[in-house]
């Protein structure tokens, strides 16, 4: 008894939190726009007239989100996230026939580009004579191979890139996203690689102007942002399939922290990683156990991903079946 009303208010004060959070983060910019872009593309990759079949669909999100430090943001806290497992995922997602919505972090790694040097517009190309630009033949096929398979995407409609900065805005959009893909059910995934700030400076709370130095040292207190898994696993989108990311440096807790996220924000699968072996294997857990992926080390330029996105194709693919659609 005493569980079920310590779980209840604990529902109560998360749902009070994220109403706050959301109740004074700074509106969208372009929320009509985010709008009209996931309606066009749900609507394409739902219920297609000829063969009244819904497409799967994959929300992966992809880099780390910036926490402002004042409204006229000068300063940011940030986090490491290249935005590599998310955009390699994407290929992947893409390859197997699904369509995927890209919430990712402005600046990082972008879907096909993995390939590319670190600055293509000054490595790719080459000024040929005066008056001509051509890529650089040491690049070309590298360069033919991302432009043809990302055309190819955006082109059938089956990627739609969504850029965000901060935590406010990748939280807004996420639910902006979760509430569009629940008309797709079963079929609908979230992939969620994102690594989200877990602290932030509330923005009613936070100085307008640059923060001067000249009062001294920093003394900053930062709220915690409330865990939106739960409610995304609720209440936007309660019949997708949900992969949610667990992070650590200290191996030691990871698989404890995995198996929590597990269990409190009922995922699907939560994909466990070390900070410095993350491109080389992650441990995926779900209610049925835990598997070790591993990068096939023998196949040069392969990454973790592909085997990963196997496994999560599959267990999506039980699920649709499970859940009788
Ligand atoms: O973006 P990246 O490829 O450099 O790293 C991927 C990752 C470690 C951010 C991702 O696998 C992950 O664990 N995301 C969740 C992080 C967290 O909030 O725990």
């Amino acid at each position: 008894m005493d569980e079920i009303k310590d779980s209840e208010h604990f529902q109560e004060t998360l749902y009070t939190e994220i109403k706050s959070f959301f109740d004074s983060s700074p509106p969208l910019k372009d929320v009509d726009e985010i709008n009209r872009k996931l309606e066009e593309f749900i609507e394409r990759n739902y219920s297609s007239s000829e063969n009244k079949t819904t497409r799967r669909v994959v929300c992966v999100t992809s880099g780390g989100t910036t926490v402002p430090l004042e409204q006229r943001c000068v300063r940011y806290i940030d986090n490491f996230s290249s935005g590599h497992r998310g955009a390699a995922s994407t290929e992947y997602f893409l390859k197997a026939g699904y369509s995927v919505i890209f919430l990712y972090r402005r600046g990082t790694c972008q879907p096909y580009c993995r390939s590319l040097p670190d600055d293509p517009l000054l490595e790719c190309f080459d000024i040929t004579n005066e008056s001509n630009i051509g890529v650089n033949p040491v690049h070309a096929e590298a360069v033919k191979k991302a432009i043809s398979e990302h055309h190819s995407a955006v082109i059938k409609g089956n990627l739609l890139k969504l850029p965000f900065t901060t935590i406010f805005e990748y939280l807004q959009i996420l639910q902006l996203i979760a509430l569009s893909m629940r008309s797709l059910g079963s079929s609908a995934m979230f992939y969620l690689a994102a690594a989200v700030s877990d602290f932030y400076v509330p923005w009613e709370t936070m100085t307008v102007h640059k923060i001067q130095s000249r009062s001294g040292p920093l003394d900053m207190r930062l709220a915690q942002v409330p865990k939106m898994l739960s409610v995304l696993r609720k209440d936007w989108a309660p019949m997708a399939f949900c992969i949610s990311f667990k992070l650590e440096t200290d191996t030691k807790i990871l698989l404890e922290k995995a198996d929590m996220a597990l269990k409190k924000y009922k995922m699907h699968m939560v994909v466990a990683n070390e900070l410095l072996t993350r491109k080389e294997e992650v441990i995926v857990v779900s209610r049925s156990g835990k598997i070790t992926v591993h990068r096939d080390k023998n196949q040069p330029g392969s990454d973790v991903e592909s085997p990963l996105i196997k496994l999560v194709v599959d267990r999506h693919s039980e699920y649709i079946k499970d859940s009788g659609s």
